[in-house]
């Protein structure tokens, strides 16, 4: 029995296009893949804003808060919950050099409209948080834009969603580049400087992707306790990546089973959850996936964590600690290969 709850955006179940070609398998709806996640044992759901509500930048404010009411009544009938809403500025025409950072002042406008309609569909679903996936908030040309303003632009965007709702709490999902060059928030490290020069830093917290932090050439099992150490992570996006290449969203420990094993154990270790934090996947499916197997890979992600879920509470802390008295690492590495391949 997993000692954790876990959640899921319903754009892990997609239909395979990608940039380089078209759809491979049907689209499902909304309701469909909901209560299937339901059934596979997901409790909570990851949102962009207009998942929850399509076309929203062509209604009103109430028309957008009435939305989001038929969207929690359909969680309520499979017994789900809203985790968190992210607005999705990289998607929209008017923020194509970014939202909160873009050079262009009407579009900083429109990226703090669609920050707090995000705010007000959180509230509508029932949940306090807002993700923030900084997709093209950074330089597409190095000398377009200061690091230094922008960086400022940041801050005082996160401010302004603060003031807006009082017990709201934002969250940055940092990652280096793509779409972006150079990105702004690349790392948990970045996160916390700008969480501490916000006005309220209680309410401005990190969502670790495995990815993301791959990409930038770290390790996202020490990612995680970096922001564990400080209260600092509110959510985590698990998944996997074959080195630094393109954003694979893989599932969860299929290309490094011991990085895999290590996040873990350190979310375990440290009591995450208790907060009622949930273990989020952010996982794709591959292109060559059949209809029939569209959540295949969201099964085998958890079946994969809850494994080494297993492997984590039998790691032996004793042996460990004798292993690390005597600096032999040696036999400490191959204690948990041995556990991983079960041999112990
Ligand atoms: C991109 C991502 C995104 C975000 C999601 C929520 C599509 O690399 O990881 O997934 O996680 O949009 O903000
Ligand atoms: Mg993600």
């Amino acid at each position: 029995m997993s000692k954790f709850k876990f959640s899921v955006g319903p754009w892990n179940v997609h239909s395979g296009a990608d940039s380089y070609g078209p759809a491979t398998r049907d689209e499902i709806s909304f309701e469909e893949k909901i209560k299937r996640f339901a059934e596979i044992g997901f409790s909570a759901i990851q949102f962009h804003d207009d998942d929850a509500v399509p076309g929203m930048n062509d209604l009103t404010e109430e028309e957008i808060k009435a939305e989001a009411r038929k969207v929690k009544a359909l969680l309520d009938k499979y017994g789900l919950k809203a985790e968190f809403v992210a607005p999705r500025l990289w998607m929209d025409p008017h923020t194509i050099d970014g939202g909160y950072m873009s050079t262009r002042k009407e579009d900083r406008e429109f990226a703090m409209w669609r920050s707090f309609r995000s705010i007000d569909i959180a509230r509508e679903l029932g949940c306090d948080l807002i993700v923030l996936w900084l997709a093209r908030e950074g330089t597409l040309c190095a000398e377009s834009k200061s690091p230094v303003w922008a960086t400022k632009q940041l801050v005082s965007a996160i401010d302004e969603m603060l003031d807006y709702d009082p017990t709201i709490r934002i969250c940055i999902e940092p990652k280096p580049n793509e779409p972006i060059d150079r990105s702004i928030c690349g790392t948990m490290g970045h996160v916390l400087a700008v969480s501490a020069a916000t006005k309220d830093p209680k309410r401005v917290g990190g969502n670790l992707e495995s990815a993301h932090a791959m990409l930038a050439g770290l390790d996202p099992a020490h990612e995680i306790g970096f922001a564990m150490a400080f209260d600092k992570l509110f959510t985590v996006h698990l998944n996997d990546q074959n080195g630094i290449k393109f954003d694979q969203d893989k599932s969860f420990g299929v290309e490094n089973l011991r990085v895999a094993f290590n996040q873990v154990r350190v979310l375990l270790e440290n009591g995450y959850g208790k907060n009622g934090e949930y273990v989020g996947l952010d996982v794709k499916a591959m292109r060559t996936t059949t209809n029939e197997d569209s959540y295949k890979h969201l099964e085998n992600s958890l079946n994969i964590f809850k494994a080494l879920e297993e492997k984590a509470e039998r790691f032996d802390y004793a042996l460990r600690d004798e292993l690390v008295a005597k600096r032999d690492f040696e036999g400490l590495e191959m204690y948990t290969m041995r556990l991983l391949m079960g041999l112990e």
